[in-house]
Formats: C-alpha cells, structure tokens, sequence
C-alpha cells in the first residue's frame, strides 16, 4: 500500500473496469421493474434475504438482479474492501489524516483475544475501563453512590456533543424498557444556553449527577455547559460538592483535572476510538446507568456478533457489505441523493439523527485518501423520522416525488410495551409501505379504484394522473424479534461497517472529519465581535452587516 494505504495504478484500472462493468449492466436492469422481477422469479423475497441470529435484512425490493450483485462483489473486491476491513480489525492506522487507528470494534471485542496497537495490547485496559465503569454504575443504580447531601441520584445528565452525544441518547432511549425505576436521564449538547437552562429547570441538584463526555475536553460547547452545570450545583451545594456530582469521560486526564474532577472519576477512552464510534466505550456511561452493566455487555455482545460475521463472511452473505453495495448501486449507478432511515419503533426515535452523523461526517468526504478527487458521489443525504409519523409528512415524496430516495425499514417483530392492537397496526403500515413503494399503482390500477368509487368521465380524467404511483423505488427491510440489547448492538455495528465499506468502495478515509474545523475557526474569530463589542473591520463583509443588525437588535 502506498500513501495512506492506497495501491494506486493497477488497482485504480481494476475498479474503474468494475464501475464499467456496472454501468453497462444499468441498462438491462433498468429494463425490468421490481414488480416483474418478483413475478418472475417466486423466490426473489428469500433469495435476497440474509439472517444473522435474530436479525434479518431483505434487500429483494431494490432494482437488482442477482448479475446485478454479481457485479457490486466484484466492485467491492476491486476496490480491496476485505483488506481494508482486515486492515481496521487489525489495528493499523488506516485513518490516515489523523494518524490513528479506528478499533471500535475492541471495545467490544468479547472473545478477549489480544488487539494490538503499536504492539500493545489494549484489551486489559478496555476491560479494566469496562470494569470501573461497572462498579460505579452498580454504585449510583443502588443507591450506594449518594450525592454530596447523602440523598441518592435520581437525574443523570450527559453533557457531550456529536459523538459524546448522540450514541448514548439514542441508545438510552431504544432501551428503555431495560432502564432503572428512579432514575431520569437527559442530554445537553447544544450552546443555545436554553438546552441547559431547560434541563436544570426542576431538577434537584442534591441528586443530579453529571456526565461530561468529552474525548478531548476542549469542546466549546461541551465546556460551556459543564460550566454552567458546575455553577448551577455550586451555587446551592458548594465547590465540596463537585466530587460527588461530577464524572468524566474522556481521554484528556489534564483536563479533567483542571476542571476540578476528581480524576478517580474520569473514564478513559483512547485516541484510537473515534467520537461518532464511541458508544461502546466509556462514553457509553449513561448507557449503562440506564440499563445496568449486564445489559451493557449484551449490546457490546450483540456488536460484536456483527463485528465476527463482517470479518468472516464471503462478501455475498455479509450483511453490512450487502446493505453498503445495494447502498453503492442506488447512489452511483441509479443517482439517488438521499438515504431515509424510517424505524417502526418509537424507541429508535433518535437512531436517523445517530445515523445521519455516522454516515454523512464518515462519509461525506471529496478526496480520496491519497488526497485525489473522488469520481463519484459519496454519502448520501441521510434522514429520517420513526413510523408511522413521517408517513403522514415527508412520505408524500418518497412516493411521487421526482427523486429516488431509497429506504431502509427497520422493525421489531415483537414489542418490548404490547398495548393492544398498536404493535399490529404499526406492523401492517411497516410492511405496507415498501410493498406500496416497489408495487406503485398503475395508471389501469388506479382507474379502475376510481371507477370502483364511483368517479367518471372528466373528473376520472382530472384525478387519474394524480392517482398513479410510479412504483419500483427501493426500500431494504431490516426486521428484529425484538429491541434488546443484544439486537441494537448488532443494529449499530451493521451500520457501521455498511459505512466503512461504502468509504473502501469510494477510497475515502471514513474516520476523519476535518470539514468541522473551519466553521469551529471561523467563531472563535467571531466571537469577541459578538461578545465584546470588538471592531468589526476585521471581519468579512458578508458578516458585518448581519453583525451590525445583531447589535441594534439586541441593544433595543
Ligand atoms: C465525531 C466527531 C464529533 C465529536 C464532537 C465532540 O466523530 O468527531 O462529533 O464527537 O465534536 O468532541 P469531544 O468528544 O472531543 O467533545
């Protein structure tokens, strides 16, 4: 491997001849709609399922033929995706830019074996980590761990940002029928000091305990936060009251310290884990607060049940690289922009926002990592809200918009809260909606509905255009027996690694962010205009004029 691991030459010619070869073959699978497939073949519905313990992916309503997947391995081969992927699990520095490793799939390496960095073995201090984590989980969930009044916990707050964020918000709240009685949780991320203002708003600060995830400390948002977090339990507790009501999570010991946090209670993580990866690590800590240590370990079991099938499994039954290609096929080769998350599941409610972080700031890169330009699109536009909600706001579009925008349905056979009919229903609209998605509704169909309520002539005339639905636009459906530890673990890792070979596809390094810096740059310039009143010759036009209507407005 040359620069940052890329071959370049003859590697470059393999790929481009299996881009080619996909895009010859784009013609002949545009020719048959989904509906004649599965008329065609009776089997296609199994035939393009794959099933991992209690989790199964079909992927059968997509434009594709089984030539047409024939191809995407061959792409993905081409493109070197297995030794990339061996290259991660082994613990190179595959993001390059950075100068680091990416392992999270350590920190839920529950076979133990040695993972070695720079001839280290990390697996004794991820577990050693694991274990403290532990015990001050069991500590605060027993009420042994008692706040500096000696009353017991009853709120935990995390306060991180993107990464130090997003994991655990969305995970606390899938596994909320695994969460302790008595305990609350809330996240701060945003400096829009009415985030903060709002959660302290009730809150008892004698039995609030707070969570300051951050990996390198220096966060603006994150510090500010934790600032006016301090101050708020100081100001009724004193600074004695810090120890007890102040954990950290972080790789920044320094730091830490200087916060005034007790460094025996920071939980370390390490550069080699990557913040939008950082949920099976210490950053996890509300997790395991929430749901108890066992529980944790069951997500980082079911995680790591996926990372063992993506390492060991021929490209054609490998879940995450099957869910990257068809992702490949539809944004490269059919032009799809966007990508919809749609959980049928309330309590995968924040998993679009998780997802939408994981692959667009992976992914959402131009150069290469030999610092060329890529030749194609990469990440997709990432969104999504849970069902049935979104089908009653942005589905209008996904069904008779001028774009593709492919989905994936993601649903629990069983409910973890069974109320009645509800789980039913949900069901019925979750398997009617990419029924509906990949049949449409013909021109011939939809007359025939009209006729049959009793609309004709010109006003059947008037209303049949409106009535059709064009049908054959792809959806992947990803069904769990039920939202348990285990099954979100394996849900996070199948997109983690779906991404990581998206980013092997592309050439890209999908472990680095550096389109975040310039605007973090551009503010810290900015500010003490803002703030202080500072002259504002310095700054660009473009912001002068609205900096000068701040001022008067905030003046009046
Ligand atoms: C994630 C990103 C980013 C990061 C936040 C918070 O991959 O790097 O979302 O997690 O900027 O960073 P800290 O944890 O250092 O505060």
């Amino acid at each position: 491997f040359g620069v940052g691991g890329y071959k370049g030459g003859m590697t470059d010619r393999r790929l481009e001849a299996a881009w080619a070869a996909l895009m010859r073959h784009r013609k002949q699978a545009q020719a048959r709609p989904m509906r004649a497939l599965f008329k065609t073949d009776s089997n296609r519905a199994r035939r393009f399922t794959l099933v991992l313990g209690d989790m199964l992916l079909d992927y059968s309503k997509n434009r594709v033929a089984p030539r047409t997947m024939a191809l995407l391995f061959d792409l993905a081969r081409a493109a070197g995706v297995e030794a990339w992927r061996d290259r991660m699990f082994a613990g190179e520095r595959i993001n390059a830019t950075e100068n680091r490793a990416a392992l999270h799939t350590a920190l839920r390496n529950r076979a133990d074996t040695p993972v070695m960095v720079d001839g280290h073995d990390v697996m004794p201090a991820v577990n050693a980590v694991l274990g403290r984590m532990g015990g001050f989980a069991d500590a605060v969930r027993s009420g042994q761990w008692l706040g500096a009044t000696g009353k017991r916990i009853a709120a935990v707050v995390n306060i991180g940002i993107g990464g130090s964020d997003l994991g655990p918000a969305m995970a606390v709240e899938a596994l909320s029928a695994y969460r302790q009685r008595g305990l609350s949780f809330r996240f701060v991320s945003n400096v829009d000091g009415a985030e903060i203002a709002r959660t302290l708003q009730g809150l008892d600060p004698a039995r609030t305990l707070f969570i300051v995830a951050s990996k390198t400390f220096t966060t603006e948002e994150t510090m500010l936060n934790a600032a006016t977090a301090r101050g708020w339990l100081t100001a009724e507790l004193g600074e004695v009251a810090v120890a007890r009501h102040f954990v950290a999570v972080s790789t920044n010991a320094k730091a830490v310290r200087d916060f005034g946090i007790d460094p025996a209670n920071m939980f370390e993580f390490w550069d080699w884990v990557g913040g939008r990866y950082s949920m099976w690590s210490a950053v996890g800590l509300a997790i395991m607060l929430a749901v108890g240590p066992d529980r944790f370990a069951e997500m980082l079991d079911g995680a790591h049940a996926m990372d063992r099938h993506f390492r060991d499994a021929p490209l054609e039954q490998n879940m995450p690289a099957v869910l990257a290609l068809i992702g490949v096929w539809n944004a490269n080769v059919l032009g799809a922009e966007s990508h919809a998350i749609l959980p049928y599941d309330q309590g995968l409610r924040l998993l679009p926002a998780y997802l939408q972080q994981a692959d667009m700031e992976s992914n959402g890169k131009s150069v290469r990592r030999d610092g060329k330009p890529v030749k194609r699109a990469t990440s997709p536009i990432v969104f999504g809200q849970p069902g049935t909600n979104g089908q009653h706001a942005f589905y209008q579009l996904i069904h008779q918009g001028t774009r593709i925008v492919p989905c994936d349905f993601i649903a629990p056979a069983r409910s973890q809260y069974p109320t009645g009919r509800h789980h039913a229903v949900l069901l019925a609209n979750f398997l009617a909606q990419s029924e509906a998605l990949m049949l449409g509704r013909s021109e011939k169909e939809a007359r025939a509905e009209l006729l049959k309520a009793g609309t004709k002539g010109a006003a059947l005339s008037a209303l049949l255009p409106h009535k059709v639905f064009p049908g054959n636009r792809p959806s992947n459906t990803i069904l769990l027996k039920e939202l348990t530890p285990h099954a979100l673990g394996m849900l996070i890792a199948l997109y983690e690694h779906k991404i990581f070979v998206q980013g092997a596809v592309w050439g890209v390094n999908s472990f680095d962010q550096w389109g975040v810096e310039l605007g973090k740059e551009l503010a810290g310039k900015i500010l003490p205009a803002v703030e202080s009143g500072a002259r504002l010759d310095k700054l660009h036009p473009a912001t002068c004029e609205l900096l000068k209507r701040i001022r008067t407005w905030s003046r009046d």
